[in-house]
């Protein structure tokens, strides 16, 4: 039977996610060598274009208006602003680049065609390009395509059974939506979550079951820790194990064996020993730049150190993509 299968039952994952965490790691570990080169990490570089003043409701977001948080809101930077900054995160060895937006979907004015300008010059750098803007409609999504756009983050962040617990101001649904628009469009689908909500196994289960029985997998599936900020509704949640992180990377791994898994917000608190845990686990990419969207990440220098002394080496630009996709 092919390892590339849609119609996984949600028992199946219950039961690789609760694998003793071993043999769950030796098991995602020997998929992940069928799969990808060893050792090979895509590095990525985030630059939060327009920060703050979000109207949704996002219980783990620093973003949202409603909530008081420290972050320096900003209104949609310039194009060439934004090219500096991807040509430093080129020049730092980041071959992706992603702009994120605190939007709760993106509109047809003006802001939109700065941002399809932004996505042009970036992918003008020769780097794969990414964005993460919120809703986005069949027409949107065949515009940013049009400009040359990779991948479009849109994250389910949890089961649709705790989604409503974290945000009420749209649906899974919705989500569900957006994404296959992006699909339709011809962009890659970058889409996973966030731990340390307050949820439980059932609802990390069911998020990874929901991603794996999608009509095609995600070709990146971001699991993030949550980043507590003081301030948001989850500002006292407790920070997560290294084991549940390990958990999520190696089921998501084995469900989804072709996608790139992408360590993404938490890896500051993350010891270099965990992190490489995580990357047996079948982790092979990362969020460089010491800056997420708001909050800190590692200095480029230390991942530099990382990087040489676990003998891992960054994925070049569009690998295995046709010059012309
Ligand atoms: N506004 C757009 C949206 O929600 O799709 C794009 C930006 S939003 C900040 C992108 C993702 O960042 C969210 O879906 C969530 O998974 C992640 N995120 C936001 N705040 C976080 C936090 N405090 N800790 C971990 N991940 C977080
Ligand atoms: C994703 O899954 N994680 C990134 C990216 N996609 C857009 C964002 C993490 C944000 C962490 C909180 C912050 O820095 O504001
Ligand atoms: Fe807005 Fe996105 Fe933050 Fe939700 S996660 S509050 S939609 S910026």
């Amino acid at each position: 039977m092919s390892d590339i299968r849609t119609d996984w039952t949600l028992h199946e994952v219950a039961t690789i996610y609760h694998s003793p965490i071993l043999e769950l790691v030796y098991k995602a570990a020997s998929v992940h060598r069928r799969y990808h080169a060893i050792g090979e990490v895509q590095v990525n570089t985030l630059l939060s274009i327009k920060t703050g003043g979000c109207p949704e409701d996002c219980a783990y977001c620093p973003q949202a208006a409603r909530y008081h948080t420290d972050v320096d809101a900003h209104k949609l930077l310039d194009v060439d602003t934004v090219l500096a900054s991807a040509r430093e995160a080129r020049d730092n060895g980041s071959t992706r680049f992603c702009m994120g937006a605190a939007w709760r979907k993106v509109k047809d004015n003006a802001e939109f065609d700065r941002v399809i300008d932004m996505v042009k010059g970036v992918n003008g750098l020769g780097m794969e390009v990414c964005c993460t803007l919120g809703m986005l409609s069949a027409d949107q999504a065949a515009r940013l395509k049009e400009a040359g756009l990779t991948a479009y983050n849109h994250n389910l962040d949890t089961s649709e059974e705790f989604y409503s617990e974290i945000i009420t101001t749209r649906t899974y649904g919705d989500r569900l939506e957006t994404l296959g628009n992006v699909r339709q469009a011809g962009i890659s689908v970058c889409s996973g979550g966030i731990i340390g909500l307050g949820e439980d196994d059932t609802d990390r289960i069911g998020m990874l079951h929901t991603l794996a029985t999608l009509p095609q997998h995600p070709e990146s599936v971001p699991v993030n820790a949550l980043v507590a900020v003081k301030g948001t509704p989850l500002e006292n949640q407790e920070r997560v194990t290294v084991w549940e992180m390990v958990r999520m990377v190696a089921t998501a791994r084995i469900l989804m064996p072709k996608a790139m898994v992408r360590l993404s917000a938490g890896r500051l608190e993350m010891p270099i020993v965990e992190q490489a845990f995580c990357f047996l686990a079948g982790a092979n990419s990362i969020f460089a730049g010491e800056k997420l969207l708001t909050t800190p990440n590692p200095a480029v220098d230390q991942d530099k150190a990382m990087f040489e002394l676990l003998g891992l080496f960054p994925r070049e630009a569009f690998k295995g993509q046709p010059v012309d996709a």
